[in-house]
């Protein structure tokens, strides 16, 4: 068990490192690149070793420097990924809602993200690509179970409309904060079920793509 031992400067800008996980073609580095850039490119090429965008989130009133760690999605625990494992702060799970075996690859990367992680990490399931409505092959209620059968939180998003991204990693961004602070003090493991019972924020609402109304907007969605 570990204790940190000072309080956070409030003037301070917090490093935070998340590790996204998930299969090849998932839409990790699009994921990403929807977050810090604004906007969806089709043909990112194949991420080779490990990649990394920044941004930053004001939570609070303090500002938070979000590091998104972006996978290859083939590569073999080592040493090296230990070290990304470790120092994450959070970790999302990306899986492609597209694909038959979406959630089998999903349930490999909890696994991963369960074993090598630290306690305490904050941990999201994402369905990607949920703008891709005809070839959908895996509902919103499998990858919600999932995510509960693991304990932890679920999203729906969408790189292409930008649907749930900002959310997402604003939600990680606010929760990594509030369990952080909720360290000083306290042994690791009171502070994250104070964490679970203190959080207010839910990430969890189905994309509304598949219900698109016209010139309508919910949820934060760009619908
Ligand atoms: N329609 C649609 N395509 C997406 C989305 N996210 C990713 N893609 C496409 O899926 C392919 C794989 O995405 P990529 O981010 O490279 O996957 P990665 O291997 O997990 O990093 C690319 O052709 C992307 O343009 C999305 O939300 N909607
Ligand atoms: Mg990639």
């Amino acid at each position: 068990m570990r204790k940190i031992e000072s309080e956070p400067d409030e003037t301070q800008m917090q490093n935070f490192q998340i590790i996204v996980l998930g299969s090849r073609m998932a839409g990790k580095t699009t994921l990403i690149s929807r977050y810090t850039t604004g906007s969806f490119t089709s043909n990112s090429s194949p991420t080779i070793g490990m990649g990394y965008r920044t941004k930053d989130e004001r939570i609070d009133g303090s500002m938070v420097n979000l590091k998104l760690l972006d996978t290859g999605g083939q590569e073999r625990f080592s040493s090296l990924t230990r070290n990304y494992y470790e120092y994450a702060a959070g970790a999302v799970i990306v899986y492609d809602c597209t694909q038959e075996n979406g959630l089998k690859d999903a349930k490999y990367w909890l696994e991963q993200a369960e074993t090598h992680t630290n306690y305490g990490t904050v941990t999201v399931l994402v369905a990607t690509k949920c703008d891709m409505t005809e070839e959908r092959k895996v509902d919103p209620e499998a990858g919600r179970a999932l995510a509960k059968e693991n304990g932890v939180e679920f999203a729906e998003t969408s790189a292409k409309t930008g649907a749930g991204v900002d959310a997402l990693f604003r939600y990680m961004a606010e929760s990594i904060v509030k369990l952080k602070s909720n360290f000083h003090g306290r042994e690791r493991e009171d502070a994250v079920i104070l964490h679970r019972s203190a959080s207010s924020t839910t990430l969890d609402t189905d994309c509304p793509c598949p219900r698109q109304i016209p010139g309508q907007r919910r949820n934060g969605c760009c619908c």
